[in-house]
C-alpha cells in the first residue's frame, strides 16, 4: 500500500504537467493552400501568439475572423507549430494585437512588422499585413516577438515548418530529459521503498 502510494504522489506531477498538453483540442498543425496562398491571421496578446487558418476558416464559413467569437475561432487556431507542406508557395501574414505593441519576424524571410496598438474601445488595433514567397527547401523559421511587450516576450514564438522542416534536436532533447529523469526517480524511489521497510508497520 505503501508502496503504490509513493509512487502515485511522484508521478501526480508529471500526469498533471502532461495531460493538458495532450488533450487540447486545437485544429491541425497543417495549414490549407489555396490558389497557391498561405493565409495566416496572428493575434498577439500579452504573451503569446494565437495563429489561425484563415483559408481553412473561410471554407468553413468564416471568411472574416474578426467578427467571429473567440470560441468558434478556436477550431481554426494553432498555438506554437505551423506546417506549411508545400514548398514555394506564397504566404500572407495578417497581424493584429490585442494590447500592447507587438512585434512579428522571421529573419529567413525578412519579415519584421509591429503590430498596432488597440484604439481604446476596440479588441484589435488595425490591422498590419505582409506576404512572402517561401522557399522550395524543407526547413524550419522560428518567428518571434522583436519588440519588447513585457515579462512573457521572449516566449513569444511560433515556427513554421516548410515542407519536411529541417532537424530539430528538440524531441532527442526532450526524450534524453525523460530518460535522467526516470532514472533519479528509479534511485529516489529505491531509497524511499528502503526507508519505509524500516519503520515497522502498525
Ligand atoms: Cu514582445
Amino acid at each position: 500500500m505503501k508502496f503504490y502510494l509513493v509512487i502515485f504522489l511522484m508521478l501526480f506531477p508529471v500526469i498533471f504537467l502532461t495531460a493538458p498538453a495532450t488533450a487540447s483540442g486545437e485544429a491541425s498543425e497543417e495549414f490549407i493552400v489555396v490558389d497557391g496562398l498561405y493565409k495566416v491571421r496572428i493575434e498577439a496578446s500579452q504573451w503569446e501568439f494565437k495563429v489561425f487558418d484563415m483559408n481553412l476558416a473561410a471554407n468553413e464559413g468564416y471568411p472574416d475572423l474578426s467578427i467571429v467569437g473567440d470560441t468558434i475561432k478556436q477550431e481554426f487556431e494553432v498555438k506554437h507549430r505551423v506546417e506549411f507542406s508545400e514548398k514555394g508557395a506564397n504566404v500572407q501574414f495578417n497581424l493584429y494585437s490585442r494590447d500592447v505593441q507587438h512585434g512579428f519576424s522571421i529573419n529567413e524571410l525578412d519579415v519584421a512588422v509591429a503590430m498596432n496598438r488597440p484604439e481604446p474601445g476596440n479588441e484589435f488595433g488595425a490591422a498590419t499585413s505582409v506576404e512572402r514567397t517561401l522557399p522550395n527547401d524543407d526547413v524550419t523559421y522560428s518567428s518571434f516577438c522583436h519588440i519588447f511587450c513585457g515579462l512573457g516576450h521572449p516566449d513569444m514564438k511560433v515556427k513554421f515548418v516548410i515542407g519536411e522542416g529541417s532537424f530539430e534536436a528538440g524531441p532527442y532533447v526532450f526524450y534524453a530529459a525523460i530518460l535522467i529523469n526516470v532514472g533519479i526517480f528509479g534511485m529516489t524511489l529505491r531509497s524511499i521503498i528502503t526507508k519505509l521497510d524500516s519503520i515497522p508497520s502498525e
